[in-house]
Protein backbone atom coordinates (compact mmCIF):
# COMPACT_ATOMS: atom_id res chain seq x y z
CA UNK A 1 0.00 0.00 0.00
CA UNK A 2 1.35 3.09 -1.28
CA UNK A 3 2.42 5.74 1.92
CA UNK A 4 0.13 8.81 1.93
CA UNK A 5 -2.74 7.76 -0.53
CA UNK A 6 -6.51 7.16 -0.24
CA UNK A 7 -7.62 3.68 -1.33
CA UNK A 8 -10.35 4.78 -3.77
CA UNK A 9 -11.30 1.24 -5.50
CA UNK A 10 -10.44 -1.78 -6.39
CA UNK A 11 -10.68 -4.13 -9.67
CA UNK A 12 -10.43 -7.82 -9.76
CA UNK A 13 -7.03 -7.44 -10.17
CA UNK A 14 -5.88 -3.83 -9.58
CA UNK A 15 -6.49 -1.28 -6.93
CA UNK A 16 -7.11 2.75 -7.28
CA UNK A 17 -5.35 5.50 -4.81
CA UNK A 18 -5.60 9.13 -4.67
CA UNK A 19 -2.37 11.37 -4.49
CA UNK A 20 -4.27 14.55 -4.05
CA UNK A 21 -6.88 15.93 -5.78
CA UNK A 22 -6.03 15.84 -9.31
CA UNK A 23 -3.54 12.52 -8.76
CA UNK A 24 -4.41 8.84 -9.12
CA UNK A 25 -2.19 5.95 -8.43
CA UNK A 26 -3.25 2.85 -9.69
CA UNK A 27 -0.99 -0.27 -8.76
CA UNK A 28 -1.34 -3.86 -11.07
CA UNK A 29 -1.01 -6.60 -8.89
CA UNK A 30 0.17 -10.11 -10.19
CA UNK A 31 -3.45 -11.70 -9.41
CA UNK A 32 -4.37 -13.57 -12.19
CA UNK A 33 -8.11 -14.43 -13.13
CA UNK A 34 -9.66 -16.85 -15.99
CA UNK A 35 -13.37 -17.76 -16.42
CA UNK A 36 -13.73 -14.11 -14.32
CA UNK A 37 -12.47 -16.09 -11.08
CA UNK A 38 -9.45 -14.42 -9.40
CA UNK A 39 -6.72 -17.68 -8.71
CA UNK A 40 -5.39 -17.93 -5.55
CA UNK A 41 -1.88 -18.29 -7.39
CA UNK A 42 -0.26 -15.13 -8.55
CA UNK A 43 1.82 -14.76 -11.54
CA UNK A 44 5.22 -13.38 -10.38
CA UNK A 45 5.49 -9.32 -12.02
CA UNK A 46 2.55 -10.05 -14.14
CA UNK A 47 1.63 -6.58 -12.96
CA UNK A 48 4.62 -4.97 -13.69
CA UNK A 49 4.76 -6.44 -17.68
CA UNK A 50 0.95 -5.39 -17.99
CA UNK A 51 1.89 -1.80 -16.30
CA UNK A 52 5.14 -1.48 -18.51
CA UNK A 53 3.34 -2.25 -21.65
CA UNK A 54 0.59 0.04 -20.73
CA UNK A 55 3.22 2.99 -20.60
CA UNK A 56 4.58 1.59 -23.62
CA UNK A 57 1.85 2.44 -25.59
CA UNK A 58 1.04 5.83 -24.02
CA UNK A 59 4.19 6.66 -24.66
CA UNK A 60 3.62 5.93 -28.34
CA UNK A 61 0.10 7.03 -28.92
CA UNK A 62 0.06 10.39 -26.85
CA UNK A 63 0.00 12.00 -30.84
CA UNK A 64 -3.21 9.86 -31.68
CA UNK A 65 -4.99 11.08 -28.34
CA UNK A 66 -3.62 12.35 -25.01
CA UNK A 67 -3.33 10.12 -22.18
CA UNK A 68 -3.73 10.29 -18.36
CA UNK A 69 -0.36 8.97 -17.15
CA UNK A 70 1.73 11.30 -15.34
CA UNK A 71 4.63 8.88 -14.72
CA UNK A 72 5.98 5.49 -13.39
CA UNK A 73 6.84 4.44 -10.43
CA UNK A 74 10.31 2.70 -9.77
CA UNK A 75 8.30 -0.35 -8.73
CA UNK A 76 7.53 -1.06 -12.01
CA UNK A 77 3.82 -1.66 -11.57
CA UNK A 78 2.63 1.54 -10.39
CA UNK A 79 1.53 4.39 -12.48
CA UNK A 80 0.55 8.06 -11.44
CA UNK A 81 -2.00 9.93 -13.47
CA UNK A 82 -3.96 12.45 -14.04
CA UNK A 83 -7.43 12.20 -12.13
CA UNK A 84 -10.14 12.41 -14.89
CA UNK A 85 -14.16 12.85 -15.36
CA UNK A 86 -14.53 9.28 -16.92
CA UNK A 87 -16.99 8.97 -19.62
CA UNK A 88 -19.21 5.74 -18.39
CA UNK A 89 -18.93 3.60 -21.74
CA UNK A 90 -17.19 0.90 -22.58
CA UNK A 91 -14.81 1.35 -26.01
CA UNK A 92 -14.73 -2.13 -27.25
CA UNK A 93 -12.73 -2.24 -31.04
CA UNK A 94 -12.77 -5.97 -32.23
CA UNK A 95 -10.69 -6.54 -35.81
CA UNK A 96 -11.56 -10.33 -35.53
CA UNK A 97 -14.81 -12.50 -34.69
CA UNK A 98 -13.82 -13.86 -31.42
CA UNK A 99 -15.66 -14.37 -28.05
CA UNK A 100 -19.29 -12.71 -27.68
CA UNK A 101 -18.70 -10.85 -31.31
CA UNK A 102 -18.62 -14.58 -32.75
CA UNK A 103 -21.18 -16.20 -30.65
CA UNK A 104 -23.68 -13.05 -31.65
CA UNK A 105 -22.57 -13.03 -35.27
CA UNK A 106 -23.49 -16.68 -35.43
CA UNK A 107 -26.85 -15.91 -34.00
CA UNK A 108 -27.81 -12.52 -35.71
CA UNK A 109 -25.07 -11.80 -38.47
CA UNK A 110 -24.38 -8.85 -36.55
CA UNK A 111 -22.23 -8.03 -33.72
CA UNK A 112 -23.47 -4.71 -31.69
CA UNK A 113 -25.35 -3.27 -34.28
CA UNK A 114 -22.86 -3.65 -36.84
CA UNK A 115 -24.30 -5.67 -39.70
CA UNK A 116 -21.29 -7.94 -41.15
CA UNK A 117 -20.67 -10.22 -44.63
CA UNK A 118 -22.42 -13.44 -44.46
CA UNK A 119 -19.55 -16.76 -44.50
CA UNK A 120 -17.51 -15.40 -42.07
CA UNK A 121 -15.88 -18.52 -39.58
CA UNK A 122 -14.69 -17.68 -36.24
CA UNK A 123 -11.87 -15.59 -35.70
CA UNK A 124 -12.35 -13.98 -38.98
CA UNK A 125 -10.56 -10.69 -39.66
CA UNK A 126 -13.51 -8.19 -40.02
CA UNK A 127 -13.24 -5.98 -43.43
CA UNK A 128 -13.14 -2.93 -40.93
CA UNK A 129 -12.33 -2.54 -37.01
CA UNK A 130 -15.28 -1.92 -35.63
CA UNK A 131 -15.83 0.00 -32.73
CA UNK A 132 -18.76 -1.52 -30.17
CA UNK A 133 -20.79 -0.05 -27.56
CA UNK A 134 -22.63 -1.61 -25.72
CA UNK A 135 -25.77 0.06 -27.43
CA UNK A 136 -24.60 3.27 -30.02
CA UNK A 137 -27.92 4.70 -29.34
CA UNK A 138 -28.10 4.63 -25.13
CA UNK A 139 -23.86 5.41 -25.68
CA UNK A 140 -24.99 8.54 -27.12
CA UNK A 141 -27.57 9.67 -25.12
CA UNK A 142 -25.11 9.61 -21.98
CA UNK A 143 -22.29 11.30 -23.87
CA UNK A 144 -23.42 13.00 -26.60
CA UNK A 145 -23.39 12.30 -30.36
CA UNK A 146 -20.58 14.53 -31.04
CA UNK A 147 -18.53 12.85 -27.88
CA UNK A 148 -19.35 9.35 -29.19
CA UNK A 149 -18.42 10.05 -32.92
CA UNK A 150 -14.77 11.46 -31.39
CA UNK A 151 -14.60 8.19 -29.03
CA UNK A 152 -15.37 6.33 -31.47
CA UNK A 153 -12.61 7.79 -33.96
CA UNK A 154 -10.12 8.04 -31.19
CA UNK A 155 -10.47 4.11 -30.44
CA UNK A 156 -10.46 3.01 -34.05
CA UNK A 157 -7.33 5.39 -34.92
CA UNK A 158 -5.35 3.83 -31.60
CA UNK A 159 -6.66 0.30 -32.61
CA UNK A 160 -5.24 0.23 -35.91
CA UNK A 161 -2.17 1.52 -35.21
CA UNK A 162 -1.40 -0.90 -32.57
CA UNK A 163 -3.11 -4.09 -34.07
CA UNK A 164 0.00 -3.10 -37.08
CA UNK A 165 2.97 -2.73 -34.65
CA UNK A 166 1.95 -5.63 -33.06
CA UNK A 167 1.47 -7.82 -35.92
CA UNK A 168 4.61 -7.01 -37.38
CA UNK A 169 5.89 -8.40 -33.89
CA UNK A 170 4.23 -11.87 -34.28
CA UNK A 171 1.30 -11.18 -31.96
CA UNK A 172 -2.60 -10.70 -33.31
CA UNK A 173 -4.39 -8.02 -31.37
CA UNK A 174 -7.96 -9.20 -32.48
CA UNK A 175 -9.94 -6.73 -29.84
CA UNK A 176 -9.24 -4.53 -27.11
CA UNK A 177 -11.24 -2.17 -24.50
CA UNK A 178 -10.18 1.56 -23.77
CA UNK A 179 -11.72 3.85 -21.26
CA UNK A 180 -11.75 7.32 -21.72
CA UNK A 181 -12.25 10.68 -19.37
CA UNK A 182 -12.34 14.63 -19.74
CA UNK A 183 -10.02 17.24 -18.63
CA UNK A 184 -10.69 19.90 -17.09
CA UNK A 185 -10.92 22.05 -20.23
CA UNK A 186 -13.44 19.00 -21.42
CA UNK A 187 -10.40 17.55 -23.99
CA UNK A 188 -10.80 13.61 -24.04
CA UNK A 189 -8.52 11.94 -22.99
CA UNK A 190 -7.71 8.01 -23.27
CA UNK A 191 -7.12 6.46 -19.67
CA UNK A 192 -6.89 3.44 -17.32
CA UNK A 193 -5.01 0.32 -18.93
CA UNK A 194 -4.49 -0.09 -22.64
CA UNK A 195 -3.88 -2.74 -25.13
CA UNK A 196 -2.78 -5.11 -22.64
CA UNK A 197 -3.17 -8.91 -22.88
CA UNK A 198 -5.51 -8.03 -19.69
CA UNK A 199 -7.88 -5.29 -21.77
CA UNK A 200 -7.38 -7.37 -24.78
CA UNK A 201 -7.39 -10.32 -26.80
CA UNK A 202 -3.60 -11.38 -28.05
CA UNK A 203 -2.95 -13.78 -29.99
CA UNK A 204 0.48 -15.84 -31.53
CA UNK A 205 0.34 -14.65 -34.91
CA UNK A 206 2.23 -18.36 -36.10
CA UNK A 207 -0.85 -19.64 -34.76
CA UNK A 208 -3.53 -17.50 -36.03
CA UNK A 209 -6.18 -19.06 -38.22
CA UNK A 210 -9.71 -18.48 -39.11
CA UNK A 211 -11.94 -21.11 -38.57
CA UNK A 212 -10.75 -22.10 -35.12
CA UNK A 213 -10.11 -20.42 -31.83
CA UNK A 214 -6.36 -19.54 -31.51
CA UNK A 215 -4.92 -20.13 -27.92
CA UNK A 216 -4.67 -16.97 -25.62
CA UNK A 217 -1.23 -15.67 -25.74
CA UNK A 218 -0.90 -15.37 -22.17
CA UNK A 219 -3.43 -17.20 -20.60
CA UNK A 220 -3.23 -20.55 -22.95
CA UNK A 221 -1.43 -22.80 -20.16
CA UNK A 222 -3.62 -21.12 -17.36
CA UNK A 223 -6.85 -21.79 -19.34
CA UNK A 224 -5.56 -25.62 -20.41
CA UNK A 225 -4.93 -26.79 -17.28
CA UNK A 226 -7.91 -25.32 -15.59
CA UNK A 227 -10.31 -27.40 -18.26
CA UNK A 228 -7.78 -30.03 -17.16
CA UNK A 229 -8.82 -30.23 -13.81
CA UNK A 230 -13.04 -30.82 -15.05
CA UNK A 231 -13.47 -27.12 -12.24
CA UNK A 232 -16.87 -26.03 -12.56
CA UNK A 233 -15.35 -21.91 -12.88
CA UNK A 234 -16.85 -21.48 -9.75
CA UNK A 235 -15.16 -20.15 -6.67
CA UNK A 236 -13.05 -20.03 -5.36
CA UNK A 237 -10.41 -21.36 -8.37
CA UNK A 238 -7.70 -23.56 -8.24
CA UNK A 239 -4.55 -23.10 -7.24
CA UNK A 240 -1.49 -23.36 -9.98
CA UNK A 241 0.74 -26.03 -9.63
CA UNK A 242 4.39 -24.21 -10.47
CA UNK A 243 5.40 -24.91 -14.02
CA UNK A 244 1.71 -23.73 -14.95
CA UNK A 245 2.40 -20.31 -13.13
CA UNK A 246 6.46 -19.88 -14.13
CA UNK A 247 5.12 -20.55 -17.57
CA UNK A 248 2.31 -18.34 -17.80
CA UNK A 249 5.08 -15.35 -16.72
CA UNK A 250 7.46 -16.24 -19.44
CA UNK A 251 4.22 -15.88 -21.88
CA UNK A 252 3.66 -12.28 -20.09
CA UNK A 253 7.29 -11.04 -20.65
CA UNK A 254 7.30 -12.12 -24.14
CA UNK A 255 4.61 -10.32 -24.95
CA UNK A 256 6.31 -7.51 -23.32
CA UNK A 257 9.47 -8.19 -24.94
CA UNK A 258 8.11 -8.54 -28.74
CA UNK A 259 6.23 -6.06 -28.56
CA UNK A 260 8.90 -3.02 -26.76
CA UNK A 261 11.70 -4.83 -28.23
CA UNK A 262 13.07 -3.90 -24.65
CA UNK A 263 14.97 -6.75 -22.33
CA UNK A 264 12.07 -6.80 -19.25
CA UNK A 265 15.12 -7.33 -16.98
CA UNK A 266 16.15 -3.54 -18.17
CA UNK A 267 12.38 -2.56 -17.33
CA UNK A 268 12.63 -3.77 -13.58
CA UNK A 269 16.19 -2.03 -13.61
CA UNK A 270 14.42 1.49 -14.86
CA UNK A 271 10.47 1.34 -15.78
CA UNK A 272 11.10 4.70 -17.83
CA UNK A 273 12.74 3.10 -20.37
CA UNK A 274 9.63 2.29 -21.74
CA UNK A 275 8.84 6.19 -22.34
CA UNK A 276 11.37 7.09 -24.13
C1 LIG B 1 -10.15 4.13 -13.40
C2 LIG B 1 -10.33 1.06 -11.90
C3 LIG B 1 -8.44 0.18 -10.71
C4 LIG B 1 -10.56 -0.02 -9.77
C5 LIG B 1 -11.58 5.08 -12.10
N1 LIG B 1 -7.30 8.71 -14.75
C6 LIG B 1 -8.45 8.34 -14.08
N2 LIG B 1 -9.22 9.31 -13.57
C7 LIG B 1 -10.34 8.99 -12.90
N3 LIG B 1 -10.73 7.74 -12.69
C8 LIG B 1 -10.01 6.70 -13.17
C9 LIG B 1 -8.82 6.99 -13.89
CL1 LIG B 1 -7.82 5.79 -14.54
C10 LIG B 1 -10.53 5.34 -12.92
N4 LIG B 1 -10.95 3.21 -12.86
C11 LIG B 1 -10.91 1.75 -13.10
C12 LIG B 1 -8.98 0.84 -11.82
C13 LIG B 1 -9.23 -0.27 -9.70
C14 LIG B 1 -11.12 0.63 -10.88
F1 LIG B 1 -7.13 -0.01 -10.63
N5 LIG B 1 -11.82 3.76 -12.07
Amino acid sequence: MPEAALHVGSGKVRELYALDDNLLLLVASDRISTFDVVLPTEIPDKGRVLTGLSAFWFARTRNLCANHLVALRPDGRSTECRRLEMLPIECVVRGYLAGSGWKDYTRTGAVCGHALPSGLTESAELPEPHDENIDRARAAEVVGRDRLEEVERASIDLYRFAAGYARERGIVIADTKFEFGLDDEGRLVLADEVLTPDSSRFWPANEYRAGAAPPSFDKQFVRDYCESLGWDKAEPGPELPDDVAAGTRARYVEAFERLTAISFDHYLADPEVVLR
